[in-house]
């Protein structure tokens, strides 16, 4: 059985969603970011970032969200979050890829400040994080206009990174209603079958 460390409201919560989005039974080993669990000898010599998640399934160990994602979809897909060619796959990792290198430090720096610092956040940092946002958000609202999703009008594990990626900033309250066809996109990846089906084994 497929196995997955990390919680749901880690990046792990990316790739679990995948995998309900593929319908593939899979085992979740909860572990928080940082947590002595991390560092233990048995899970260093699985990813010795000592970050989660990362993916066992079968003799293979992966981690890096993105391949992770990258690799269930190629592996399980059929057709499911993932396309038939080269150049239709490359659109996918480059929507991905664009989200992972110029937004996600960005939301995830502005959550860490919103909701992780203490009840101190440094509000230079949150306004340099939200600059960046706003920098490239208009690329998105260009893109998503008259879309429903990121790559292949359907939904690819683009939209799972990328969605998942941008609530952060949501949570830290970010304003996305300013970009509507961005704001429509994201609550159709948070309010998808296959998210809820993650966040509610943070329930149970
Ligand atoms: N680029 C890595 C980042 C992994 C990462 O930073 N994970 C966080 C949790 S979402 C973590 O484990 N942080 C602990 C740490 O930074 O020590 C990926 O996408 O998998």
């Amino acid at each position: 059985m497929i196995k997955v460390y990390g919680g749901v409201f880690s990046r792990a919560g990316m790739v679990m969603c995948a995998l309900e989005a593929l319908g593939l039974p899979y085992d979740n080993v909860d572990m928080a970011p940082r947590s002595e669990q991390t560092r233990s000898p048995a899970y260093l010599a699985l990813n010795p970032m000592a970050k989660v998640p990362t993916l066992q399934d079968g003799e293979l160990v992966l981690w890096e969200t993105q391949a992770i994602l990258f690799y269930l979809a190629a592996q399980y897909g059929d057709n499911l979050l993932w396309a038939d060619s080269p150049a239709k796959v490359a659109d996918i990792q480059r929507w991905s890829l664009f989200i992972g290198n110029q937004l996600e430090a960005a939301a995830l720096q502005m959550l860490m400040q919103v909701k992780y610092s203490g009840g101190n956040p440094d509000q230079a940092v949150i306004d340099q994080a939200a600059q960046t946002l706003e920098q490239f958000m208009p690329v998105l609202e260009q893109h998503l206009d008259g879309k429903d999703y990121l790559a292949e009008s359907k939904l690819t594990v683009a939209d799972i990174h990328g969605g998942l990626v941008l609530a952060w900033g949501k949570l830290a309250g970010f304003d996305y209603s300013r970009y509507p066809a961005v704001n429509r996109w994201l609550k159709r990846i948070l309010t998808s079958d296959a998210q809820q089906r993650v966040m509610a084994r943070a329930t149970t």
